[in-house]
């Protein structure tokens, strides 16, 4: 009997991937669920696994390829089971026993990881947040909309034919908009000949890296940015999270300052919601977002990838220390899956871990604003007559400027400082923080 693998669906809108390792040979034995090849795709590097078990008896894909979902990848002899690929439910099976020929615990962890997502029960978020009917995303994927950042005007946010074309518009106009990369008016000059000027190397951009000069590129022209700076005196935060990762607490989880300060931002966000908004132009709307999910930028040798937190608001500190640092983990050893990089209201960047000071990062559209965190340093601060040395923290925020005034983001720094300052202010709050 033989049996054949395909790469199987990888999430919304993903039609293809590029294959970036082969990690079988022919005439390899492999197991049901062992990770046959990676890929990348637009938001994720993936180990898909295999189908079905048995000895390879053909390979039909090589590393650097593009292949296309439900392509064939290997053919197997001998195969004890072959399991339909895509969003089939499949029974819950064990993990491999032991190690398989190139399994770890990690990989097996990657293949349930990734089983997990392309089950539709595993998948609520993608049923929920993107009601569309599948000639709507059709449509999306014809002509290189997004759908999840479509604004549904339907009942219950369902997206419409009208929504995806209005969506297209818009980002046509904002793409023809003066100073954007592509007008004509203000069109990129061809590069000159560097090789001129001594010796030079090309490289193709990754997957990643085009994503994110495309998002960039679009956030760019689409909002009109304004950074604002802050810092947060944390001397006494800083010696209780260091007299706390002392403790026995601190052996299961952490506390990072990527962490207090995405603790923090959530209770910012739920008192000021126009920075946990977006903003839909065409309808002349806001749409606030009663959840609060924080997107933390995670620095990777791939590059910048940012997943997401979900309800961090409910959350107990701890839980989300423990989170980041998963999720960070995951990020660099490329075990993510596209979902959990999607679904943000707001995001956090803090780069005080490699040393900068104050950067104005950009806004992660669809969002409206981005928080943007530098090395904490000491300085002498004049008080009660005389200099004494505190640990201040530099604090940006970014924002949309059509959405959000100056003021609304003094206020909300200022909140996100003094909630860094002084925690226990935050007990005073009466409506738990509450607004809108
Ligand atoms: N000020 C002072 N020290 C800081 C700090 C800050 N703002 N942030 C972190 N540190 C310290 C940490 O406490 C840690 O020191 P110890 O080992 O003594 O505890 C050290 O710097 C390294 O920390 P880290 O960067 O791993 O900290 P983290 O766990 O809080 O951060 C993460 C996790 C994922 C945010 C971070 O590793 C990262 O990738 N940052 C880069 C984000 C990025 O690329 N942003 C740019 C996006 S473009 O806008």
């Amino acid at each position: 009997m033989t049996g054949e693998v395909v790469l199987p669906e990888l999430g919304e809108n993903i039609e293809t991937a590029d294959v970036s390792a082969v990690l079988v040979s022919v005439g390899d034995l492999i197991r049901l669920d062992q990770p046959v090849i990676e890929v990348e795709t637009e938001k994720a590097s993936l180990e898909v696994p295999a189908s079905a078990e048995g000895r390879v008896a053909e390979l039909f894909v090589s590393a650097g390829d593009t292949i296309k979902v439900g392509q064939a990848i290997l053919v197997v002899e001998g195969a004890a089971r072959a399991v339909p690929p895509a969003r089939e439910e499949k029974p819950e099976l064990e993990p491999p026993d032991g190690a398989t020929e190139r399994g770890t615990q990690e990989q097996d962890a990657a293949v349930l990881a990734f089983r997990a997502a392309s089950r539709p029960s595993a998948r609520p978020e993608i049923a929920e947040s993107v009601p569309a009917a599948p000639s709507v995303r059709a449509l999306a994927r014809e002509i290189g909309v997004e759908i999840r950042d479509v604004t549904g005007s339907g009942r219950a946010g369902r997206i419409t034919r009208d929504d995806v074309k209005a969506h297209a518009k818009q980002l046509l106009r904002a793409a023809s908009a003066p100073g954007a990369a592509s007008s004509s008016s203000f069109s990129v000059p061809p590069l000159p000949d560097f090789s001129k000027w001594g010796e030079v190397r090309r490289e193709p951009l990754t997957r990643v890296r085009r994503v994110t000069a495309s998002r960039m590129a679009n956030a760019w022209v689409t909002v009109p940015h304004v950074t604002q700076f802050d810092r947060a005196d944390i001397t006494r935060f800083e010696a209780m999270r260091k007299d706390f990762n002392r403790r026995p607490e601190a052996a299961d989880a952490k506390l990072t300052v990527t962490a207090v300060v995405i603790k923090m931002v959530a209770g910012a966000l739920t008192r000021f919601p126009q920075f946990n908004a977006s903003l839909d132009a065409d309808a002349g709307e806001v749409v606030y977002k009663k959840y609060v999910h924080v997107g933390v930028a995670v620095d990777t040798d791939r590059g910048l990838l940012v997943p997401v937190l979900r309800d961090v608001d409910r959350k107990p500190l701890l839980q989300v220390a423990r989170e980041v640092s998963e999720l960070a983990g995951r990020a660099r050893n490329r075990k993510l899956v596209p979902d959990e990089m999607s679904g943000a209201g707001f995001t956090v960047s803090n780069l005080g871990g490699l040393g900068t000071t104050y950067f104005s990062p950009i806004v992660n559209w669809p969002e409206v604003a981005i928080l943007g965190v530098g090395r904490a340093e000491t300085r002498a601060v004049h008080e009660a007559g005389e200099f004494q040395p505190h640990l201040l923290l530099p604090l940006s925020v970014s924002y949309d400027h059509r959405l959000i005034d100056g003021a609304d983001a003094a206020r909300f720094l200022r909140w996100i400082a003094e909630a860094l300052e002084q925690p226990l202010l935050l007990l005073l709050d009466e409506d738990g923080g509450r607004r809108g």
